[in-house]
């Protein structure tokens, strides 16, 4: 599939590297980027099994695109809003687990993004805010409730109302990020990381993917019989009988993904 702002690299063992490219803009989210995202999130080949998004340059991204937002009457602002939620939502929900890898500016839209992802890393370069209130406008992308879901309502309203910029040791420190490293190790690392995830029973992982998702959006009791659904599921694939047959007989499982 042809794409104008998004780079779509695959590496090996279904590792796929998707960098966001409208550089001069600090890759600023528009609408044709967010309909370039939908477009891939919501159709993962099947042979996808890890995805990291990152950002050319020196920004992962800046915020959504406040030149095009900027005349924007109430209803086209709903509609923006839609759009970007909808592609977030491919994000959270893909079958397959999405590291942020952070490279610098993630700001608005961006933050939004990253905390859309299973996980994410940064880069000493990262800043990490949400600058929406000094624009006379809402986070808009979901900021509002994922931000607070990963670090707490107490930061996501300290970020949200100030609308501070931190550094990537200060997102380490409240939760916001995994892991801190080096610009020039930043993919590497990421790649390490995916490596380790899809050497694992695809399956499994999806399953678990689910059961964190879908179980933290929920009340205890509902959350839990989903996992008793997903861990029954297990049972019935060729990697459960594979993974365990391998630890008895002491050597390496092979997985298959199914
Ligand atoms: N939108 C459009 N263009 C941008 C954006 C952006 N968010 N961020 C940077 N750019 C552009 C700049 O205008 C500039 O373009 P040009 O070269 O044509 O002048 C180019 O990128 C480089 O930027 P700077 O010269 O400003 O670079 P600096 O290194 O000096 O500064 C900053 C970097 C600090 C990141 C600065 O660019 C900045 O503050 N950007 C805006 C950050 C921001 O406020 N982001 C939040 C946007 S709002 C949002 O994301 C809401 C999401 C929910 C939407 C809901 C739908 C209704």
């Amino acid at each position: 599939m042809e794409y104008e702002f998004l780079n779509i690299e695959e590496k090996s063992d279904g590792v796929v590297l998707l960098t966001l490219t409208r550089e001069k803009s600090l890759n600023a989210i528009n609408s044709q980027m967010l309909n370039e995202l939908h477009r891939f999130f919501s159709h993962v080949d099947d042979d996808i099994r890890c995805i990291i998004v990152t950002g050319a340059g020196k920004s992962f991204v800046a915020g959504a695109d406040i030149g095009e937002m900027a005349n924007f009457t109430a209803s086209e602002a709903y509609d923006f809003a839609k759009l970007g939620m909808d592609t977030f939502m491919e994000i959270e929900k893909c079958r397959v687990p999405v590291i942020a890898a952070v490279n610098g500016f993630a700001l608005g839209g961006g933050c939004e993004i990253s905390v859309a992802c299973d996980i994410r890393i940064a880069s000493t370069k990262a800043k990490f805010g949400q600058p929406e209130v000094g624009l006379g406008i809402t986070p808009g992308f979901g900021g509002t409730q994922r931000l607070s879901r990963t670090i707490g309502p107490g930061y996501a309203k300290e970020l949200i109302y100030t609308t501070e910029m931190i550094d990537a040791n200060k997102a380490l420190e409240i939760g916001l990020v995994n892991h801190v490293y080096e610009p020039d190790e930043l993919i590497d690392k990421a790649i390490e990381m995916a490596k380790k995830i899809v050497s694992k029973a695809p399956k499994a992982v999806e399953y678990a993917k689910q059961s964190i998702i879908n179980g933290s959006q929920t009340d205890i009791d509902t959350a839990m019989q989903i996992e008793k659904t997903h861990f029954g599921l297990c049972f019935a694939t060729n990697d459960q009988k594979e993974g365990m047959r391998a630890f008895l007989d002491k050597n390496k499982p092979k997985f298959v993904g199914e």
